[in-house]
């Protein structure tokens, strides 16, 4: 049986998912047949030229009628637009795969979670960072308690993209767009990592409490594109850079920060764990290798997770043959696909995005109350 996908979105990651659905056939023959259906979006001209180039059969610029001809719904649109059309496909029956964050707001994670739980079926949140294969190295060192009792928990997400004060406006920087800035853009990654790491509940457990803090930088940006007047503005209505403060429920004590003001930091995803018998450290501009220092405590030992018995690594190059961040796109493609053929379970899922929200939630709480915030 072959799966029709329908994809709202046709940018980055309608890029990036499309690439992942077109290698699919050629490194995971055991994946379901998919075909690259109706591309959905709003502009016609866009939509039939991005169509042609991300190999779909046909166009749609309204969800509403695609929705209902698709075996599997993507939902790659801006973050204003996650939870309609999800909740729509997830109630007619349709598997949805949702990019991060869930959504703008708690309160709509919350409607897209509990839909997906009467829909009975799979239904993605595409945190891609769950599938680099040293990171799923990292997870088994951790499940066989190879760090320890876990102590320090550090996750960092650093670009600079937005350093310059003329960079545009984009959705990106809006609050009813986007809900918030680098906080859900790229700590909802951050959070979903850490979770995926240590959530378990005898390595550190849940995120018990958290202190946040957010920061604008830059208030105002410069319109660009059709029918902007030359020094037309808009507000920056969400913040520029957070930090946090974690508390485990094992007692871990975790700081979270990312920033789009990071001078020299292009897409720094660093994430540090400290534990009584060892430490790891990853950065996704290193993606092929995982630091870890053991009990002898002489410095952290470099490890290339490129074996063939390496997570995902048997599906391309023999040892050394280094892979990418887009094959992190292919791997979670691979998991999400085989979940909605065979009706299975797939993670990270609409609980595991409700829950990342529910962390990002508590930092803004936080930072307008100035205390600490309980997630109990
Ligand atoms: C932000 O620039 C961004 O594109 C995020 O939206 C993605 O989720 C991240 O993987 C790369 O950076």
């Amino acid at each position: 049986m072959t799966l029709e996908i329908g994809m709202l979105g046709y940018r980055f990651m309608g890029k990036a998912h499309a690439n992942a659905l077109a290698r699919l056939p050629m490194f995971f023959p055991d994946a379901p047949d998919v075909e690259r259906g109706v591309l959905i979006g709003r502009d016609e001209d866009a939509l039939r030229d991005a169509a042609d180039r991300l190999g779909f059969s046909s166009i749609a610029t309204s969800w509403e009628e695609a929705i209902d001809e698709v075996d599997v719904f993507y939902n790659l649109g801006p973050n204003h637009v996650h939870a309609e059309p999800s909740i729509a496909a997830l109630d007619a029956g349709t598997p949805v795969f949702c990019e991060k964050p869930l959504a703008p707001t708690l309160e709509e994670a919350d409607v897209m979670a509990e839909t997906a739980r009467e829909a009975d079926v799979p239904a993605g949140c595409a945190f891609n960072y769950r599938f680099v294969p040293a990171i799923r190295y990292a997870k088994r060192l951790l499940e066989a308690g190879e760090l320890g009792e876990i102590r320090h928990v550090r996750g960092r997400y650093l670009q600079d993209w937005l350093v310059d004060p003329e960079a545009p406006w984009s959705w990106r920087n809006d609050e009813e767009l986007a809900g918030s800035g680098a906080l859900g853009d790229l700590g909802s990654h951050t959070v979903d990592l850490l979770r995926f790491l240590v959530g378990a509940d005898d390595i550190a457990g849940e995120i018990s409490r958290i202190s946040g803090h957010l920061r604008t930088f830059v208030e105002e940006r410069p319109v660009e594109g059709d029918g902007a007047g030359t020094d037309e503005t808009r507000p920056v209505t969400v913040d520029d850079a957070y930090s946090a403060q974690l508390e485990f429920e094992n007692g871990a004590m975790g700081t979270l920060e990312a920033s789009r003001f990071a001078t020299g930091h292009k897409n720094d995803h660093t994430i540090e764990i400290h534990g009584s018998k060892g430490s790891l450290r990853f950065s996704l501009e290193r993606l092929n290798e995982l630091e870890v220092l053991r009990e002898d405590n002489r410095g952290y030992k470099t490890i290339l997770v490129t074996d063939e018995d390496d997570p995902y690594v048997d599906h391309w190059w023999p040892p050394g043959h280094v892979i990418g961040w887009e094959h992190t796109f292919v791997h979670e493609n691979y998991e999400f696909l085989t979940a909605v053929a065979e009706n299975g379970e797939f993670e990270p899922n609409f609980e595991d995005g409700l829950a990342a929200q529910q962390v990002l939630e508590a930092i803004e709480e936080s930072d307008d109350a100035g205390e600490w915030v309980s997630l109990d």
